[in-house]
């Protein structure tokens, strides 16, 4: 169920161009890549490498419940956006500690630097844990996919719930072919912290199956596409559930499809590994609408996975 991912690493990595990229740390990359994904023969999460799914299912039940402060996924023991409301914090004027300019790319560089920073961003996750205003201010991200799904700023006032509205579409006229979401906001991108990555999405019905195709202008192929390519099928399911359909495929396509210089050794090893037999989902029966679900509706069944493969994360 993997080759597609696997066979795209092997392209970029024999294939790709080298350059340098926003975070500073160099990529090599090719542009435009689509991978499919059958949902109905498993569920598409990573075998060759252990990955974290409990993450996927707090980021998504975050993003569904349009949700844009870290608190929650902090009470959930997950960290995988601390870097972007970290950022916001360490540039305030009330921030009065060490120097963390550039954190991102000195923390990789400089174990001195990184234990330094590793204090201060774990000062900065209790804080925003146990002090409510605190959090108000510094957990925020803005305007990412939480709100864009569920609030989407209306110009007259009021807001648009992009999520509600494609699940009463698919449900009344199912071969539309404007089953949209977008997260594209081009009046808030000079001003998040970082802009959408999944910039669109849309479904299609056939067959009494619901399949879904992203367009991800940006994708970092070792960390954050396989968490990617697990959310969004989850999604489907979700959404399938919701509206009494079969789940079908899960179309990704991407624009800059880049591994980053510091994961190269991780991939090769990744690609020596042969893949598994991929899990199956479950959910609960008794939930019937996506809001209705929490953590423990949520499971995979018999995944195994060649273990953890780790890797630093590009600010
Ligand atoms: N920025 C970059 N450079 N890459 C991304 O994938 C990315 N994301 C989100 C926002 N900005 C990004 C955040 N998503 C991990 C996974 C997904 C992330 C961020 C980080 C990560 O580090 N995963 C580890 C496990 C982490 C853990 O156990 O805490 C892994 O091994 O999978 C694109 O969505």
């Amino acid at each position: 169920l993997e080759q597609p991912y696997l066979d795209l690493l092997n392209t970029i990595m024999t294939q790709g161009h080298d350059k340098q990229d926003r975070t500073g740390v160099g990529t090599r990359s090719i542009f435009g890549a689509q991978m499919r994904f059958d949902l109905s023969q498993g569920f598409p999460v990573l075998t060759t490498k252990k990955v974290p799914f409990g993450l996927i299912k707090s980021e998504l039940l975050w993003f569904l419940h349009g949700d844009t402060n870290i608190k929650f996924l902090l009470e959930h023991n997950n960290h995988i956006w601390d870097e972007w409301a970290f950022k916001n914090w360490v540039t305030s004027p009330e921030y009065q500690g060490p120097d963390m300019t550039d954190f991102g790319l000195r923390a990789s560089s400089d174990p001195e630097f990184n234990e330094i920073y590793q204090k201060e961003l774990k000062k900065f996750d209790d804080c925003i844990l146990n002090d409510d205003s605190f959090a108000q201010k510094y957990g925020n991200l803005g305007d990412v996919y939480g709100v864009q799904w569920r609030h989407w700023q209306k110009r007259d006032g009021g807001f648009i719930d992009q999520i509600q509205n494609v699940i009463d579409q698919i449900k009344k006229t199912p071969y539309s072919r404007r089953l949209i979401v977008t997260a594209w906001n081009p009046e808030d991108v000079p001003n998040s912290v970082l802009p959408p990555c999944h910039v669109l999405f849309q479904f299609y019905v056939n067959n009494s199956k619901l399949s879904c195709q992203l367009y991800q202008r940006s994708g970092d192929m070792f960390l954050g596409v396989p968490f990617n390519v697990a959310s969004y099928s989850l999604l489907i399911h979700l959404i399938a559930r919701e509206t009494g359909l079969e789940v079908g495929e899960f179309v990704h396509t991407l624009g800059d499809a880049h591994i980053y210089q510091n994961h190269f050794e991780q991939v090769k090893k990744q690609l020596s590994r042969k893949p598994l037999d991929a899990p199956k989902l479950w959910l609960n029966p008794d939930k019937k609408t996506i809001d209705e679900f929490t953590m423990k509706d949520i499971k995979l069944i018999d995944y195994k996975h060649a273990g953890a493969l780790h890797a630093p994360v590009a600010v």
